[in-house]
């Protein structure tokens, strides 16, 4: 990034952050903006508080919709093991998508623009369910609901990209990365990760905690920077390959990953073209996995629970009380979790009263062996905690 930023437009942005309410944020970030000279150097810079700016303004307007009960709510309450938001151009088969997956009843339309409002649906996928969230269309230049929609997937836990086959996949994948990336949602995990947090109480300064490392610059160069935005109490957690530009770009914004699928979709109207653009995207992003699929014939979507299960990396473990049945509704953690997660979530005292735990399943070396908090966790297993008292 490297800004160069006026002592002006710094000290502007230190109102941003203290900013409490998103009117207070908005009027703040217009003032920032003013103070931000125009010169190539600030452009992302530029472009990224506009469309700040777009967003919350979209969330007043929202709530305002709300309070007066009139207008569409865009807010989807969370359900199942993870919510999936649909994102796509108009007439991609998104709505077709849903309805073929959950049955949710959402309309589908012969000409574009026949969903309006999200809806969700829930797919089993073996003993859990995923929410699938049907999305008005993104429209490329600008369109009515691009912003919401960005904020649905902002929230969500994963994506699922939906392409047409009927006309070009593969740019409109582009269209739709880029707009998200511009959002500073990222379909892939960055090298490194920069984690502010600003600490309001008390005189603490600035802690630099290294979990990874600074790849062209030293923890006084951090602390300068910071110091130089006005920040003096924070905590700054820097994971992998982390540069002082990304340290920079992190005090404006945090860029988030989100895990996403790609649907190659009406694959049965030109399956060359489909297959084409399946490669491309598949080279041009490895991590990312592509389907190709026809809701019209019901015909690509055999694998997609379990893909989304493994790109979600989430896992499944089954608790159960001492001398009682199995819960047949497993808890969902991220992969890595370990019995002290599993601890929290049943009770937030199962944790200071932990006497041990006893597991089954793929972690365990043996049926029934004895663990502390820091065991490891897998799929599958199931686990009975011990407490005291
Ligand atoms: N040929 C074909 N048409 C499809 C397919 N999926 C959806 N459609 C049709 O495409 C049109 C738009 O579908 P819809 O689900 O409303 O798309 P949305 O705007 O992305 O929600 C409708 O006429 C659907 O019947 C498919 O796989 N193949
Ligand atoms: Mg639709």
């Amino acid at each position: 990034m490297v800004t160069n930023l006026p002592a002006e437009a710094r000290a502007k942005w230190v109102k941003v952050m203290e900013a409490k309410t998103p009117e207070e944020k908005i009027a703040a970030l217009e003032e920032f903006l003013k103070s931000v000279p125009k010169h190539k150097g600030t452009e992302n810079l530029r472009l990224w508080a506009s469309r700040r700016l777009a967003e919350l303004r979209e969330e007043v307007e929202e709530r305002r919709r709300k309070k007066s009960g009139r207008g569409i709510s865009f807010f989807v309450e969370k359900e199942g093991a993870a919510q999936i938001v649909l994102i796509g151009l108009p007439n991609t088969g998104k709505s077709s998508i849903v309805k073929l997956l959950t049955g949710a009843k959402t309309r589908i339309g012969e000409y574009p623009m026949t969903t309006t409002k999200p809806i969700p649906g829930m797919m089993k996928y073996e003993d859990i369910y995923f929410q699938l969230v049907d999305t008005p269309p993104i429209i490329p230049g600008g369109g009515p609901w691009n912003n919401r929609v960005i904020g649905l997937a902002r929230n969500s836990d994963a994506l699922l990209i939906v392409l047409s086959s009927e006309k070009d996949p593969y740019t409109e994948f582009r269209i739709i990365k880029k707009m998200l990336e511009e959002a500073g949602i990222l379909l892939y995990k960055p090298r490194g990760r920069v984690v502010i947090e600003k600490l309001r109480m008390g005189k603490t300064g600035i802690r630099i905690t290294l979990m990874g490392r600074l790849i062209d610059a030293t923890v006084d160069d951090v602390r300068r920077l910071l110091e130089s935005y006005r920040i003096y109490n924070a905590h700054v957690k820097i994971y992998g390959e982390v540069s002082l530009d990304d340290v920079e770009q992190a005090i404006f914004e945090n860029k988030l990953y989100k895990p996403a699928i790609v649907v190659i979709n009406k694959a049965e109207l030109n399956i060359n073209k489909a297959k084409e653009a399946a490669l491309r995207i598949h080279r041009e992003n490895p991590h990312l996995p592509v389907i190709i699929a026809s809701a019209k014939l019901g015909k690509g979507f055999d694998k997609l629970g379990e893909i989304l299960f493994n790109h979600l990396e989430i896992i499944r473990v089954y608790t159960k009380q001492p001398n009682g049945p199995v819960a047949d509704k497993p808890l969902i953690l991220r992969r890595g979790a370990t019995v002290l997660d599993v601890a929290k979530s049943i009770h937030k005292d199962f944790v200071k009263k932990f006497k041990y735990a006893k597991i089954w399943g793929p972690s365990a070396k043996y049926p029934g062996e004895r663990t502390g908090l820091e065991h490891v966790v897998m799929d599958g297993d199931i686990v009975e905690i011990h407490i005291s008292g």
